[in-house]
């Protein structure tokens, strides 16, 4: 399955405290709106109240039952925002359910389905209601998420993601994002900004794109390109593995690396192979730059902090 999170408010959006602010604070207005009112099926609108408070849009094809509070169907996309309105239809008798100003979207392909095991009800019936007080949480959505990892793609403001435990490929837009892959091979594509790309664990690809990125494989192999502008790349702490960077500039990219571990540009080792510059880090870690001229780097394209 794949699971495409698009961000679209235009300020930016930090996913982990969006949804931190929801479980704090959601809480759902009467049984909410089915586009069905009369059977309780189809798509569904959760809203918590006011005009401006936090809502959201189930789009699929569910349906519930009241002997027992259970929701089975279909899952499309779920929206989150403000503003949800439920309008009555007269041609087809339907609510058309929308949200005035929606914040997220989260996509599934193929859709989620109860008859594929997954759990619709779970998903749906926590953002509702978990029965216990504060009503709605996320809790059933994030795991999901963590499940299959995100294919995130970034609004126009400062985002900031925390990547699940799986393969995630974040892609910002523009604004100053902080996009962390956490555990899994992930790809993450600062685009246009100053953004700052945190690998964690596992074999990572990160690409700055435009702007004055930094960038940080953090643990595995690593496969590392700043794009346009000045990038500094990090490389902290033990277990860094052997990291590649692309498109190393010399005179204008800055390498950073540990004052505890080196004392200054004389402290380093580095050779020349086979027409890269490789700068030994000890214990199997190490750096190549790809096509630099070792005798082209000087204490200038270093920072030791
Ligand atoms: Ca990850
Ligand atoms: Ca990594």
């Amino acid at each position: 399955m794949q699971t495409t999170v698009t961000l679209l408010a235009a300020t930016g959006i930090d996913l982990d405290a969006y949804f931190a602010n929801f479980d704090a604070n959601f809480s759902l207005s009467g049984f909410g709106a089915f586009s069905n009112m009369s059977t309780f099926s189809g798509d569904y609108m959760g809203t918590s109240g006011d005009a401006e408070a936090l809502a959201f849009l189930v789009d699929g094809d569910l349906g519930y039952q009241f002997s027992n509070h259970h929701v089975d169907g279909t899952i499309d996309t779920i929206s989150f925002g403000t503003d949800g309105d439920a309008v009555l239809n007269t041609e087809t008798g339907l609510f058309d359910l929308s949200l005035g100003s929606t914040d997220f979207t989260i996509d599934f392909t193929p859709d989620l389905a109860t008859a594929d095991g997954d759990d619709v009800h779970g998903l749906v019936y926590d953002l509702m209601s978990d029965g216990t007080a504060p009503e709605g949480n996320t809790s059933t959505l994030v795991s999901l998420l963590d499940l299959t990892g995100v294919d995130l793609v970034g609004s126009a403001g400062n985002d900031r993601f925390n990547g699940t435990s799986a393969d995630d490929h974040m892609t910002g837009g523009w604004g100053r994002d902080v996009f962390y892959g956490g555990q899994g091979a992930d790809v993450l594509v600062g685009n246009i900004g100053n953004d700052r790309l945190f690998g964690g664990a596992g074999d990572d690809k990160l690409y700055g794109g435009r702007g004055n990125d930094l960038l940080r494989g953090g643990a595995g192999d690593d496969i590392l390109a700043g794009g346009k502008g000045a990038d500094t790349f990090v490389f902290r702490g033990s277990d860094l593995g052997v990291d590649r960077i692309n498109d190393f500039t010399v005179g204008l990219d800055f390498i950073r690396l540990s004052a505890s571990d080196f004392s200054g540009f004389e402290d380093l080792s580095i050779s020349e192979q086979g027409g890269n510059a490789y700068i030994d880090l000890g214990d199997g870690d190490g750096i190549l730059l790809a096509g630099v001229d070792a005798d082209s780097l000087s204490a200038g394209d270093f920072q030791f902090v």
